[in-house]
């Protein structure tokens, strides 16, 4: 008796098993279910897709829909050997799909299928693009990206525009994408014993979203909207793929000098690593000003290389009237291993002195919110440098500046 193969069972069979292995989910048969809800779906959608085109005698147009992420924009650059295989089309299991259970893979990017993974596109205008970029340019988990991941990454991102009071992340949630702030305000929700309270906010710049993406853990936070606002989403596929495996480098890259730092011996080795994680290096030229006295702060330094020049405006600390010319001096040098620009995030106050860089600097920086997630147990160490600089600037200016007052809570 001969057994009759039906058609399309072997591409069938083989494109699940390929969408298996490439993910290693943790419950096969959930996965399985889910892969074939989404064939079918997909199998749905192009067969309205394909009748809407005909309609309107035009393929879809690339106008992004706002709130609401347009599927159909969504293209795949497999290998060109894929290109003709156009009869069997796989669903693709990233962002449509939300993991059951992230937490229970290992961090490993080496074992992550870099080459195999498709690559994801979302088609963008020049406008869109030109967005993108700018609302990109100050992340610094994309600052160490060289320039063929950084265009992977731009290609990969997707629009999202959101309400005042939509939530953007749920504490507890599974990790599907990462989130970079065009703009819009946000507030950063916590639960402590079932009571969720606001534990810091982000005004028009900065991202969020990659703790659970890098550690495959539940999401540490809540993150709202309180105003109208526009993001750009990273899928996790594409996140793991070229921030991880780049965690992964600047680990083996930045370890001995991470382990040298007085300022981290309270962590542990483990916290230490996930400050390397976070942290990205940034160059400057002789004589650029890295901070400037007065300004809104959003991030902390640590000197790589080369030297950082502090200096204060004595105008600004001497209160009485015609006290003398207003002067820059020098306060204090920083070198390799120091740090700067913690006691603004500390006190919560402007910054209280300029910075300058003497020569070309490196420097690792980290923003505010990763600085109040990591470097609470090394708190007494950077008081005490607190309780310094204002017996210092008491002994110079007198005690009526009022810089550090209140400070240090
Ligand atoms: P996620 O994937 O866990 C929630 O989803 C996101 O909130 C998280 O990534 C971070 O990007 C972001 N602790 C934990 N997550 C924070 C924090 C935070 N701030 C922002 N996120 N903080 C510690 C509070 C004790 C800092 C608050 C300013
Ligand atoms: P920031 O966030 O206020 C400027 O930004 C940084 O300069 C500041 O954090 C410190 O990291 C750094 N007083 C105030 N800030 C100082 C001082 C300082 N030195 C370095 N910074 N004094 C000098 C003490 C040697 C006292 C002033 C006389």
């Amino acid at each position: 008796m001969s057994i009759e193969i039906p058609d399309g069972l072997t591409e069938l069979l083989q494109s699940f098993t390929v969408e298996v292995l490439r993910n290693q989910p943790g419950d096969l048969l959930d996965f399985a279910l889910q892969y074939f809800i989404q064939l079918k779906e997909n199998q749905r959608g192009s067969a309205f897709d394909n009748a809407r085109d005909s309609a309107n005698g035009r393929p879809g147009d690339n106008v992004s829909s706002g709130r609401s992420v347009n599927f159909a924009e969504e293209t795949m650059q497999l290998d060109s050997e894929d290109d003709d295989e156009e009869e069997f089309v796989a669903p693709v299991i990233n962002r449509f799909l939300r993991r059951s259970s992230v937490c229970a893979e290992a961090f490993n990017p080496d074992e992550e299928e870099e080459d195999k993974d498709p690559r994801i596109t979302h088609p963008k205008t020049d406008e869109q693009r030109h967005r993108l970029q700018e609302a990109c340019k100050d992340i610094l988990l994309f600052k160490n990206l060289d320039p063929e991941q950084m265009s992977q990454v731009l290609d990969a991102m997707f629009e999202m525009s959101v309400e005042a009071g939509e939530h953007i992340i749920d504490q507890e949630d599974d990790g599907d994408n990462f989130y970079v702030i065009e703009r819009g305000t946000f507030d950063i929700l916590m639960k402590a014993d079932r009571v969720e309270r606001v534990v810091g906010s982000y005004d028009n710049q900065g991202s969020f979203g990659e703790l659970a993406l890098m550690y495959n853990t539940p999401r540490a936070a809540t993150i709202i909207a309180t105003s109208v606002g526009a993001l750009w989403c990273m899928d996790r596929l594409t996140f793991r793929r070229i921030i991880v495996k780049n965690n992964h480098k600047k680990r083996k890259m930045y370890e001995a000098f991470i382990e040298s730092l007085p300022l981290l011996t309270s962590l542990q080795v483990s916290e230490r690593m996930c400050v390397v994680d976070v942290l990205s290096s940034k160059t400057y030229s002789d004589g650029e000003q890295i901070i400037a006295q007065g300004a809104t702060a959003n991030c902390f330094y640590i000197v790589e290389s080369g030297q950082v020049r502090i200096t204060m405006n004595t105008s600004k600390l001497k209160k009485e009237e015609g006290e003398g010319v207003e002067e820059e001096v020098e306060i204090a040098m920083c070198t390799r291993g120091q740090y700067f620009g913690e006691l603004a995030l500390v006190t919560n106050k402007p910054r209280a002195a300029s910075a300058y860089a003497v020569g070309n600097v490196k420097c690792l920086v980290m923003d505010v919110q990763a600085f109040e997630r990591l470097l609470g147990p090394c708190m007494d160490i950077m008081k005490r440098n607190v309780v310094s600089y204002d017996e210092q600037l008491a002994a110079l200016f007198g005690s009526n500046t009022g810089i550090h007052d209140n400070d240090t809570a």
